[in-house]
């Protein structure tokens, strides 16, 4: 399967704690990492008294179960000091999200696959454009179309970092 995966940070050196999780997403067990976009710095969505962001997006080839792969972002989260809070969209220290796994649409009490905020956030979708821009959605939606309608809302490209595998 192929998934990819959303990455943002804005506590605690957000471009250190991006770049720890990539190194982490390499490391995941019957994955392997296959492309990694630029970091990029976005404005925070949501409570705006918070920093900004950073955000990437990594794809990966897995034979995990899009339940197993969300407990082992879970855990790569615990491990760089993710706190859970109440608080909606408020800091984190890293955030990882299952953007999209394979072509398959997912609803249960853990997963919404897609990502139910994938298709207007400037932060999941320009850092996905630049690593997959002939990508097409489960439901046939072309991802360059969904970029062209989203404004850009100040982001920012602040390191290539280039992976190949
Ligand atoms: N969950 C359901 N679907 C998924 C999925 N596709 N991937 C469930 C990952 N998790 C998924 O997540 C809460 C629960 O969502 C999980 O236990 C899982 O079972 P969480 O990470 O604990 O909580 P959260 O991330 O605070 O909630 P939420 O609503 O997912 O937040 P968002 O939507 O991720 O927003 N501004 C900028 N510029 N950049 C950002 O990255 N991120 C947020 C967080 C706010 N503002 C931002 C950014
Ligand atoms: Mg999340």
């Amino acid at each position: 399967m192929i998934s990819y995966i959303g990455i943002g940070s804005n506590q605690k050196d957000p471009v250190k704690q991006a770049k720890q999780a990539i190194e982490a997403l390499k490391t995941l067990t019957n994955s392997e990492l296959t492309k990694c976009s630029s970091l990029y710095c976005s404005a925070p969505m949501g409570p705006q008294d918070q920093p900004d962001y950073i955000n990437a997006v990594a794809e990966i080839k897995t034979q995990l179960s899009a339940l197993e792969l969300l407990d082992a972002l879970q855990k790569i989260e615990l491990d760089q000091g993710r706190v859970r809070k109440d608080n909606r969209w408020g800091p984190r220290t890293l955030d990882l999200d299952i953007i999209l796994y394979d072509n398959q649409t997912i609803h249960n009490n853990r997963l919404t696959i897609p990502h139910y905020g994938m298709n207007t956030r400037e932060f999941v979708l320009y850092p996905l454009h630049e690593i997959a821009p002939n990508l097409s959605l489960p439901n046939n939606t072309l991802l360059s179309q969904l970029v062209s309608l989203c404004d850009k809302n100040g982001l920012t490209k602040i390191s290539d970092i280039h992976h190949n595998k």
